[in-house]
């Protein structure tokens, strides 16, 4: 008899599909917004065609009791009502509300318009319309009708890929859109809405301690405001110098966690245009201090805009780069939960997933 090689499971859900904004405002230019539905369509066929995966359709959303253990509750009711909101929108009420002749509903996405700064807030302000601002860092999320339920299923696709590693599953790849890494407990943006791999960290909990492996190549600053004063979350990130890169504000070395958790934080910044060599001795850094740490699980929070090819980064990764970086988080013989970040390169996105899962199985 030949022994079956195990096939990892693939969570997913059709229900992204219904978050789709069409333009990201750059500077003077207006640009198509990268995180595109396609991004999830690609890597879930690619995936399936190569036989090692087990296709786990996602189709009952988490209860929200369960995201408020991570997440504020005044941040996810409110992305819940003003996506209901938009979708009690008509041509009419679009023409009357926000002077937009001929627009179809559909594809009409709310942007925040201010951002109050919190601590000099006077009036408490309740209308849907402030409280975009009040929930978002910056202008990249905004919020269509579709949004609230892309985002549930999203975070629903970590926490049941959390629950499989829970049950034994030694490996499984949640294929989360819009992605997460960007937001934090309270405030969206950068394409985030919930913090997909913080809800699956939380879940892990139940097995004992948890490190996340950042590899997307934007520094996780949701991610790590969440856990920044948790000693039992171990949060590690490699990713672009925020000196010239997106989200600016964090990602530095010297960010190493809050007064309860020193040094369970683990920044890695590279410069602009670092290579395979340069972010693999990197990894090894970051993995002598996951091993220190000594989690019982792992979560991935798996971005494919270090690659070589991607709009939007200056990395210069190779597709087998994937594959090498798997190779070395797979040594550490640990459950770990994949969890879909960013990628913008849509037509390698497929096989850079391949890559990566196909190390995790080389030992
Ligand atoms: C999840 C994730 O990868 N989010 C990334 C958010 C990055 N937002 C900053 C985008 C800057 C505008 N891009 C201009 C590209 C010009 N080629
Ligand atoms: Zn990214």
């Amino acid at each position: 008899m030949v022994a079956e090689k195990k096939l990892v499971p693939l969570l997913f859900s059709h229900h992204h599909q219904h978050h789709a904004p069409i333009l990201e405002t750059h500077h003077a230019k207006i640009l198509n917004y990268p995180e595109i539905p396609r991004r999830a369509e690609i890597i879930r066929e690619h995936l399936f065609g190569t036989g090692l995966m087990q296709p786990v359709l996602v189709e009952t959303p988490m209860p929200k009791s369960e995201i408020y253990q991570t997440l504020d509750a005044g941040m996810v009711d409110y992305l819940e009502a003003i996506s209901q909101d938009l979708a009690t929108l008509t041509t009419e009420s679009l023409s009357t509300f926000y002077s937009l002749k001929d627009t179809d509903p559909a594809h009409f996405y709310r942007y925040p318009s201010v951002f109050p700064q919190r601590d000099r807030i006077y009036h408490s302000h309740q209308s849907l319309m402030g409280l975009h601002g009040y929930y978002c860092f910056d202008k990249d999320a905004p919020v269509g009708k579709g949004t609230w339920e892309a985002t549930l299923y999203s975070a629903t696709i970590a926490h049941q890929g959390a629950g499989m590693i829970l049950a034994g599953q030694p490996l499984a790849y949640s294929l989360c859109r819009p992605p997460g890494h960007h937001a934090s407990r309270d405030l969206m943006g950068g394409y985030c809405y919930l913090n997909n791999a913080a809800i699956a960290a939380t879940r892990l909990r139940e097995m004992g301690t948890v490190a996340i492996i950042d590899i997307d190549y934007h520094h996780g600053n949701g991610t790590q405001e969440i856990f920044w004063n948790d000693p039992h979350v171990l949060f590690t990130s490699i990713h672009a110098h925020p000196e010239g890169e997106y989200p600016y504000f964090t990602g530095y070395a010297e960010e190493i966690g809050g007064p309860l958790a020193p040094h369970t934080n683990l920044n890695f910044p590279l410069h602009a245009g670092a290579t395979e060599i340069v972010f693999l001795a990197a990894m090894d850094e970051l993995l002598a201090g996951v091993r220190a740490f000594n989690p019982a699980s792992i979560v991935v929070s798996l971005g494919f805009d270090a690659f070589e090819q991607d709009p939007l980064g200056t990395f210069k990764l190779k597709a087998e780069s994937y594959f090498k970086i798997a190779q070395k988080i797979t040594a550490l013989q640990l459950p770990t939960l994949l969890v879909q970040e960013g990628g913008y390169a849509v037509e390698m996105l497929g096989i850079l997933a391949e890559q990566f899962v196909s190390g995790m199985l080389s030992i």
